[in-house]
């Protein structure tokens, strides 16, 4: 079964990641993995950072000349900013005068901030901000990297694209190739609605311009995955429960819908569900309003996943917050921030989407 498991600090050296119990001999493309971790640096309200790095991945273990050996997979992708962090971020040095001024005692509403220091009674909130930050993602595109060439063996595809940005929706119809297509078209925004695409990137040159952060949707699709994944008979097998816990997983989400999850819950019945044809020795469906999914189980059409980010957390109009030292109230910390993740973050639901779909069917097989 596979699992992996990342490491890694914003600031620190670089983000780590282990994969275990890929199968042996899937080939692996490095510059693939590569071409991922720079989706996941493009897009219209990136903040400072991402003209500092140029992620690129080094494969430490579990790949000989281009294919799996079916021994952990470990990469590592440096942190090219870590050099101007070194006196914060030190893992050798041991004075405190050096750790006292790396402090921060500000916690920003909205991140993992102030939960993170109560749960470990620290008094640095760098200690929480540094791991809870999204840069954290990187390590999770480039396991997704992995997981999507050895889906690619198995005719599985997955894309993704920009549905909403603040309340701008994308309302029109589209397909797999129109989604597959934003990343060349439109690299800013990706979305298949080039007037909607245009409106979106307004608002965050105008959420820019008021030091404010917006929010949106990411719809990723997983085209060619075979009926019967996943299970109905226990909780924790089925395969919408793991999709969801995956997708929950990633940073500033606070929702995930599969299918036609939210609007199918003020309709009826008779206009949900997917009626059940049969042609050439196929079922297949119409429409696909439950989203690839029926009772936790696949059924051959694809998996749509929506994932609903919050606006990040990070305000260059700083929320008041208490400092934790003195117990008085304050500005919350700004080290840096993005205005809107989630042109960028897209990648991100892709690697998890791939993770999920490559587990279940290495425990089919
Ligand atoms: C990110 C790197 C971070 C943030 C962002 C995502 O780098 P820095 O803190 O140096 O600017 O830009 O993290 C957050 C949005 C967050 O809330 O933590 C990245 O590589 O994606």
């Amino acid at each position: 079964m596979i699992r992996f498991l990342t490491a890694g600090e914003s600031h620190g050296k670089g983000l780590t990641v282990i994969i275990d119990g890929m199968p042996a001999g899937i080939p692996i493309s490095i510059d693939f993995i590569n071409a991922e971790l720079a989706k996941r640096q493009k897009g219209a309200g990136s903040g400072g950072r991402m003209s500092i790095e140029k992620d690129e991945v080094e494969v430490l273990s579990g790949i000989r000349f281009g294919k799996t050996i079916g021994s952990p997979i470990s990469m590592i992708i440096w942190n090219k900013d870590h050099k101007n962090w070194g006196d914060k971020m030190s893992v050798e040095d041991q004075s405190d005068e050096v750790k006292d001024s790396a402090r921060i005692t500000a916690p920003r509403p909205g991140h993992a901030d102030l939960a993170g220091i109560q749960k470990h009674g620290f008094d640095d909130v760098r200690n929480v901000l540094e791991r809870a930050s999204a840069r954290e993602t990187t390590a999770r595109v480039a396991a997704g990297g992995i997981f999507k060439q050895f889906l690619l063996t198995k005719g599985i595809e997955i894309a993704s694209h920009t549905l909403q940005i603040g309340d701008i929706k994308v309302d029109s119809e589209y397909d797999f190739e129109d989604i597959k297509a934003t990343y060349e078209k439109d690299p800013e925004i990706r979305c298949v609605d080039a007037a909607k695409s245009r409106e979106m990137k307004q608002l965050i040159q105008n959420a820019r311009m008021d030091k404010d952060t917006l929010g949106g949707v990411v719809e990723t699709w997983a085209v060619g995955v075979p009926p019967g994944l996943g299970d109905y008979a226990q909780w924790d097998t089925k395969l919408d429960g793991l999709i969801a816990q995956a997708m929950m997983s990633i940073q500033s989400v606070k929702a995930v819908e599969i299918g036609a999850g939210v609007k199918s819950s003020g309709q009826r019945g008779s206009e949900v569900h997917d009626a059940i044809h049969h042609r050439d020795n196929q079922y297949y469906r119409k429409t696909n309003r439950a989203g690839g999914i029926e009772g936790g189980v696949t059924n051959g059409m694809p998996l749509v996943v929506r994932v609903y980010h919050k606006p990040i957390s990070t305000l260059y109009n700083p929320l008041q917050t208490i400092d934790i030292e003195t117990k008085h109230p304050t500005e919350a910390t700004v080290e840096r921030s993005d205005i809107c993740v989630v042109p960028r973050a897209g990648v991100v639901s892709e690697a998890m989407l791939a993770y999920v779909v490559a587990r279940a069917i290495l425990l089919k097989l």
